[in-house]
């Protein structure tokens, strides 16, 4: 603990009993069990305050120092997505043809991916996710001062599962896309320069039909190790 006093407050924490904890630990698991990365969207909207709760959801995520190094943008516009699709199909065809790797592509085989990038047109919502390099501080006397910010991607690695765990609770699809370099959407969005773009997440229904790759998660007892 810090030698320096700080402020706090009672702990808010309801109790569950032993069977309520075991029926909430259980639906989540078969909820998040079902969960897949889709690449095929329809453009059915998402219910009003589903994205909102998800986004709050995420916000709420641990992170180093409490400085919450994250802003989330939400885009519904379909010209300022097709703009964010033009530039990322760029890049990813500069990629697939050129700058991955042999063993990278072939790390990709079973997922199918290519530089294709629908899902920006196609889903009713992209998130993009940036992570704040800094914090900003304005002083009294105008002029700004660079605050640091601790385990930054850490914290915003966190935050974005919470993300895609409320969204899959919620029924609602989602793909966490890293186009690369991402650059390009610090510009396009109008970001300060404090943000790095962290993972793109277009937000849907699965199209009608919709499939996606034959891969399966470990076994539990394969990533569970006990002491
Ligand atoms: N960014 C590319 C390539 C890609 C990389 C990984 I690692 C993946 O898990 C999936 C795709 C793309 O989005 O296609």
């Amino acid at each position: 603990m810090s030698e320096k006093s700080h402020p706090s407050i009672p702990l808010d924490w309801p109790r569950l009993s032993p069977e309520e904890s075991q029926r909430r630990s259980r639906a989540f698991r078969e909820s998040m069990d079902r969960r897949r990365s889709v690449r095929d969207f329809s453009s059915e909207p998402i219910p009003p305050g589903v994205l909102e709760d998800a986004i709050a959801c995420a916000a709420h995520a641990p992170s180093g120092a409490n400085q919450q190094p994250w802003t989330f943008v939400v885009i519904t516009d379909p010209a300022l997505k097709a703009r964010l699709r033009e530039a990322a199909e760029a890049e990813e065809r500069e990629s697939y043809a050129r700058r991955m790797s042999e063993e990278w592509l072939e790390a990709l085989v079973p997922l199918g991916t290519d530089w294709h990038k629908p899902h920006f047109t196609d889903a009713p919502a992209i998130i993009v996710v940036f992570a704040q390099l800094h914090g900003v501080k304005e002083l009294p006397d105008g002029t700004r001062k660079k605050v640091k910010h601790y385990y930054v991607p850490e914290s915003v690695g966190i935050a974005v599962g919470f993300l895609i765990a409320a969204l899959t609770q919620a029924g609602v699809a989602t793909l966490t896309h890293t186009p690369s370099p991402m650059g390009f959407l610090r510009e396009v969005l109008g970001r300060p320069e404090n943000e790095k773009a962290f993972a793109v997440l277009p937000v849907g229904y699965p199209a009608e039909g919709a499939r996606v790759p034959d891969i399966r998660k470990k076994p539990l007892d394969e990533v569970l190790v006990r002491r």
